[in-house]
């Protein structure tokens, strides 16, 4: 039997239908070959990090269990963005879907096509936030307590919806 590893994936949207881009996207995690979903966040509004020109954003979180390799993984990430027509348009520009590892297992990972964990979560709060509600006991892959991340990471515009 092969080792199962617990995985936390980001979504976000925020083009055509973002409640619905999201909603769906977790139901397609849930039905991925090798992959449980374990626990899904709520959905969250918030302003856009980065342009400003651009619609607000829906964002979840959710907690897998899978065997694929982290490169599996993505892959099947990737292609569940090209399903939902994603158009890289510009660098931190609008995306009808976007999946991001957030952790796998505790595993450090920099390879040419993966930074795991996800290099800009510690600072995030779409992401620690939605993380909190599902596992508000989790520490990161060196130790850091999510509490902690949190502590320093105001809410801002969050909402949960
Ligand atoms: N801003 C928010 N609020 N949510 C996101 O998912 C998100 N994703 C991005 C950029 C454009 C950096 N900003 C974001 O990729």
């Amino acid at each position: 039997m092969k080792a199962k590893f617990r995985c936390f994936i980001g979504l976000g949207s925020n083009l055509d239908d973002p409640i619905q881009q999201v909603s769906s996207a977790l139901n397609e995690l849930a039905l991925l070959d090798k992959c449980e979903l374990i626990n899904a966040s709520s959905l969250y509004a918030s302003a856009p990090v980065g342009p400003q020109d651009q619609p607000d954003f829906i964002n979840a979180v959710a907690e897998i269990e899978t065997e694929l390799s982290p490169e599996a993984l993505l892959d099947q990430l990737q292609l569940l963005e090209q399903k939902h027509q994603r158009i890289r348009e510009r660098h931190w520009g609008p995306r009808t879907l976007d999946l991001d590892i957030l952790l796998y297992g505790h595993q450090i990972i920099e390879t040419e096509r993966l930074i795991i964990p996800h290099p800009y979560m510690y600072e995030r709060s779409f992401v620690l936030y939605p993380l909190a509600e599902i596992n508000p006991n989790l520490s990161m892959p060196k130790g850091l307590p999510l509490s902690e991340l949190l502590t320093a990471c105001p809410m801002g515009s969050l909402l949960k919806i």
